[in-house]
């Protein structure tokens, strides 16, 4: 059997991981930069999901060989004018508290009526330091008012995709991987490998 190509995530964030692969299924031998612990942590210091996505797949790819995909995402809320936006993982004052970042955002939601939202994802992929191209995914929903469910990560408990009655948490792994922002952004670029438009890979 030829060998899978491989495909090394810049994430740090082992749902993304498994998220990714639950996508992916066995079309790429998947790792991610916890594979690698010589590789330095990058700085997030964009402004926007292409800007560090990009610093990620570039500070990355940079050092290791092979295909790196970035992934930079986060949740855009109508009534709070976009945030938490790039800001989505620290939210709640801690970086990667995902609690913390929930209970922040009820609180913030309290006296809106306004529950509109949708989560944002933005890849880049990346070989040798040099960006190879990017892609882009959303998923359109509201935010409950009580987080729900034990699927998923981050703002999952408090996200209800548009058309569903449950949050993403509550939906689970097989729904999330067909609807999520992240599934989007993965489906267009299987279907930019599969059309033959990244040679080699
Ligand atoms: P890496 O930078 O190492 O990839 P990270 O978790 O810090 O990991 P981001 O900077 O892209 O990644 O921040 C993403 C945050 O947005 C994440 O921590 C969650 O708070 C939120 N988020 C992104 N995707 C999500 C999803 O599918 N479900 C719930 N929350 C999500």
């Amino acid at each position: 059997m030829p060998e899978l190509p491989r495909l090394i995530i810049a994430t740090r964030n082992s749902h993304k991981t498994q998220e990714i692969r639950h996508i992916l299924g066995d079309r790429f031998e998947i790792l991610d930069v916890t594979d690698f612990p010589e590789l330095p942590e990058i700085e997030e210091t964009g402004s926007t999901f292409l800007e560090n996505a990009r610093l990620k797949a570039l500070g990355i790819s940079g050092r290791i060989d092979g295909w790196v995909l970035a992934d930079d995402s986060g949740l855009d809320v109508d009534a709070l004018g976009g945030a938490p936006g790039v800001w989505s993982s620290s939210y709640g004052g801690e970086e990667g508290n995902h609690a913390k970042n929930n209970l922040r955002l009820i609180s913030e939601m309290a006296n809106h009526d306004q529950r509109s939202a949708r989560f944002l994802c933005t890849l880049v992929l990346a070989k040798n330091g040099k960006e190879i191209a990017t892609f882009h995914g959303a998923v359109e929903g509201e935010i409950a008012r009580q987080p729900s469910g034990n699927g998923g990560f981050g703002y999952d408990p408090l996200f209800i995709p548009t058309g569903y009655s449950q949050t993403m948490a509550d939906l689970g792994a097989d729904k999330k991987s067909q609807l999520s922002h992240r599934a989007k952004a993965i489906q267009s670029f299987v279907s930019n490998v599969s059309s033959g438009n990244l040679l080699n890979l």
